[in-house]
């Protein structure tokens, strides 16, 4: 029986709000539900999942390089920090290991600002604009992703 995969799932800033933050964007689904879902989601693959969520880039940074020694993969929702962060794009490309980028809102539909991320050209894929049902299609594609390239 292969080790099963982990996958570290990170929140970026103000997604610890989501339920009721600008609920006509990001929905009202909470950040517990949504973890709760992809905690099930991974069991149906026999994969694990941990979460991390902060609103401190250092914070998100030094968890990153922490997952290094045992994470297979991330999933991540960078927040604002999609449109801003080097630091953040560095200690994903430093850990080696691939990322999918996953979005509530649509970021190619809102301010001209977000359309551009750090992120995405790192990333083995993004997924943007299907609200919560997009963090399961992440993780989805991450562990497909994880079985056809790990060796
Ligand atoms: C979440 C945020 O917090 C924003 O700063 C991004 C992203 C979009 C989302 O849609 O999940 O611009």
């Amino acid at each position: 029986m292969p080790e099963s995969l982990r996958i570290l799932v990170v929140h970026g800033p103000n997604l610890n709000m989501l339920g009721s933050r600008e609920p006509e964007v990001y929905g009202t689904t909470t950040l517990e539900e949504i973890n709760a879902d992809l905690e099930s989601a991974a069991k149906e693959w026999g994969a694990e999942v941990e979460f991390f969520q902060s609103n401190h880039e250092g914070a998100l940074v030094d968890r990153i390089q922490e997952a290094q020694s045992w994470a297979d993969g991330f999933v991540i929702n960078p927040g604002g920090l999609t449109h801003t962060s080097i630091s953040l794009r560095d200690a994903l490309v430093g850990s080696g290991l691939p990322v999918v980028e996953v979005h509530l809102s649509n970021i190619f539909a809102r301010e001209e600002f977000r359309r551009h991320s750090y992120i995405s050209p790192i990333a083995v894929g993004v997924i943007t604009g299907f609200g919560p049902t997009g963090y399961g299609l992440g993780l989805n594609a991450l562990l497909e992703y994880l079985e056809h390239h790990s060796s």
